[in-house]
């Protein structure tokens, strides 16, 4: 096996593991996102994805304003084109 074609596994590989993380449906929070696993996302676990993440924005994406982020909306956030979804 060439050098090239190892690092061409290992990608596979990679992608291999993103694509089991996906949530079977968009209402599941994401693991690697929701790390505490309450199934909100909050202002850190958000920030931690999202490095350029600032308050105002987490507010504006908190529609209802309870200071987390549901998976509605998140969708919502994702549709308005505020947020890309992680694994794009
Ligand atoms: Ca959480
Ligand atoms: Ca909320």
């Amino acid at each position: 096996m060439t050098p090239k074609s190892r690092n061409l596994m290992a990608v596979l590989v990679l992608c291999g593991g993103a694509f089991a993380a996906l949530p079977a449906l968009a209402q599941e929070p994401d693991a690697a996102i929701d790390v505490n696993g309450d199934g909100f996302y909050s202002f850190p676990e958000m920030l931690a994805v999202y490095a350029d993440m600032t308050e105002e924005g987490f507010r504006t994406i908190d529609a209802n304003g309870d200071g987390l982020i549901d998976m509605e909306e998140f969708a919502a956030a994702t549709e308005a084109g505020l947020l890309t979804p992680p694994e794009g």
